[in-house]
């Protein structure tokens, strides 16, 4: 059992029954030119947590526990993205049109994938979602519960986005979360303490949070 001193109190985990999810560490979120970008968003803040989710994913992959990544991912045809998410606001360019990485948000497109340092390797599970929610229409829970997964660890982006829909819908079937708070960005500073800070309230009524340093220090004491 690791117990890692976390916010507001202790997280204690089994690794073999812990899987790091990695939400949506996609060029299309990370790199000028893709979904993020074409929103109106300054993409450099997400750039700078590749390294702190490197170093987690590393001694995670070291321990031989379960790894997760998702993608923001639209069937080629939009079949599975619904014209009020395709059409809201005024983006330079929509989901499904075509950018300087490819189309953007489609499965398979160059900003499609997992930005270089944090790519899957055969071995991991890779989940494209068409909604800001892991779990939503995607087969996650089924998968972990083969698994004997109890707890999970989020990396990711964005906080207040994909990564606290996926740690709410993580929260109702079950699962006890935890948000490393380097390993995740916002567009947006103050969206990202907001998002941390509603997260842990009132007793870690969605999750607990820590820093990748004393997550990695709580691992390499196991
Ligand atoms: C967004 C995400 N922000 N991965 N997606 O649209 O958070």
């Amino acid at each position: 059992m690791v117990t890692l001193a976390a916010d507001p109190f202790a997280f204690d985990f089994e690794p073999r029954k812990t899987a790091l999810v990695i939400i949506d560490m996609q060029r299309d979120f990370v790199e000028p030119g893709g979904f993020g970008a074409s929103l109106g968003n300054d993409v450099t803040p997400l750039q700078a947590i590749i390294p702190a989710c490197k170093a987690v994913l590393d001694a995670w992959r070291a321990v031989g526990a379960l790894v997760v990544h998702t993608r923001e991912a639209h069937r080629p045809d939009l079949a599975d993205c619904p014209p009020a998410k395709r059409e809201r606001g005024k983006p330079a360019l929509r989901i499904g049109d075509a950018g300087p990485m490819g189309r953007i948000l489609i499965a398979g497109e160059a900003g499609n994938q997992i930005v270089p340092d944090l790519a899957p390797t055969g071995a991991e599970i890779v989940i494209d979602k068409p909604g800001k929610g892991a779990f939503w229409a995607t087969p996650l829970h089924e998968m972990l519960r083969a698994a004997g997964i109890t707890h999970l660890v989020f990396m990711g982006v964005t906080t207040e986005v994909c990564v606290q829909t996926s740690m709410r819908e993580a929260n109702d079937r079950g699962y006890d979360s935890l948000l490393l708070e380097d390993c995740t960005e916002s567009y947006f500073p103050q969206f990202k303490l907001a998002a941390m800070a509603m997260i842990r309230a009132q007793g870690a009524i969605v999750g607990w949070t820590a820093t990748s340093g004393q997550f990695l220090h709580a691992l390499a004491r196991h």
